[in-house]
């Protein structure tokens, strides 16, 4: 699928040049498909957190669409019906707060029933944080920043190490980089151990919990530092874009038996994307952000307040009904 450049960056194909790239990228129909199911699992996951009325809204919107590429892009092999299915791909979510978004798409796939959903936070109900055993599809407990990706290195050796034909995908921050785990012990020893199978995905939203991530990560050093330890580094440019997205993950998965480099993605995202609502000056719901007035609106994109916390219920009820109307109307 790819090449590699002077600097170790991953060039892909041409897609006019090869057949097989082309079959990588998803259709128009596809990628509409995928972005409403997006929006709908962001609903689904807001009415979740509402119930509560706490949990990680930022985390669940922004790791959405990589989320949504993965299980309901044909990227993963998995089956909902048989959970602990021997070669399944591993996905384990080392930003662990997002689980809200994790639960939307394995309760959509069929893990478990989606009125499970309305139990997050309760006592015998999801849990805030991803826990081993606690539902079907969670892979790990992790929630401790750096614990899951830890977590993941461990399940890529051992299959390797005994010749098991499946993947593991890994998710974390770029918050979760300040980590030393992340930074340093996994990132020295997944090349050292050739962990082809390995692939990380970085959810860059540029937020942690209540600042920019700026402050404290060097966002572009990351990947540098990833590329001289020895893996192999792919930035794509918008972590919400399905073309890019589907090619790349289908790509690194067809490559996967001829690997010897741990993969490392680095999706730039925005923190509680879709999270809004738009209201004219008159008060009507409206969909261009030019006309909607200000004062009457409200987002929680990129905004650091909501990391744990949602906005007051009237805003989170008009947010959702105006989510619901972009549905409807298939604005997404
Ligand atoms: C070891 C550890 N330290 C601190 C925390 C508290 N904490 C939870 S989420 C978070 C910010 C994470 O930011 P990021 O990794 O960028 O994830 P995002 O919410 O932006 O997806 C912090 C500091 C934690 N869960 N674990
Ligand atoms: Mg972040």
């Amino acid at each position: 699928m790819s090449g590699e450049t002077a600097k170790g960056e991953m060039e892909v194909e041409d897609p006019s040049t090869s057949a097989a790239a082309l079959q990588r990228i998803p259709c128009a129909d596809e990628i509409n498909a995928l972005k409403r199911k997006a929006l709908e699992l962001r609903i689904d996951t807001l009415e979740m957190l509402a119930k509560p009325n706490s949990g990680h809204v930022k985390a669940s919107f922004s790791e959405m669409d990589i989320l949504v590429a993965l299980y309901h892009g044909g990227v993963l092999h998995h089956d909902a019906a048989n959970p602990l299915l021997e070669d399944r791909d591993r996905f384990i979510l080392s930003k662990g707060h997002g689980a809200p978004g994790l639960y939307s798409v394995l309760a959509d796939r069929g893990y478990f029933p989606k009125e499970r959903l309305g139990t997050l936070r309760q006592i015998g109900g999801l849990s805030g944080h991803t826990l081993y055993g606690n539902a079907p599809g969670i892979e790990a407990t992790t929630g401790a920043l750096g614990q899951g990706i830890a977590v993941a290195l461990g399940r890529a050796d051992y299959a390797k190490r005994f010749g098991k034909p499946w993947m593991v995908y890994c998710m974390i921050g770029d918050g979760e980089n300040q980590e030393g785990v992340v930074s340093g012990e996994v990132a020295w020893a997944a090349p050292s151990l050739g962990l082809g199978n390995l692939v990380v995905i970085r959810d860059r939203n540029g937020l942690q919990n209540d600042t920019y991530t700026s402050a404290y990560v060097k966002h572009d050093a990351v990947p540098e530092a990833l590329r001289s330890y020895g893996w192999q580094v792919i930035k794509l440019a918008d972590g919400h874009e399905y073309g890019e997205l589907l090619t790349i993950l289908r790509g690194v998965k067809e490559e996967t038996s001829h690997r010897t480099q741990p993969v490392f993605i680095d999706a730039p995202t925005i923190g509680g994307k879709d999270g809004y609502h738009l209201r004219s000056a008159e008060g009507e719901f409206t969909f261009d952000r030019e006309c909607a007035d200000p004062a009457n609106s409200f987002s929680i994109e990129n905004n650091p307040t909501f990391h744990g916390a949602l906005p007051n219920k009237k805003i989170v009820q008009d947010m959702i009904a105006h989510m619901r109307m972009r549905l409807d109307h298939g604005v997404y």
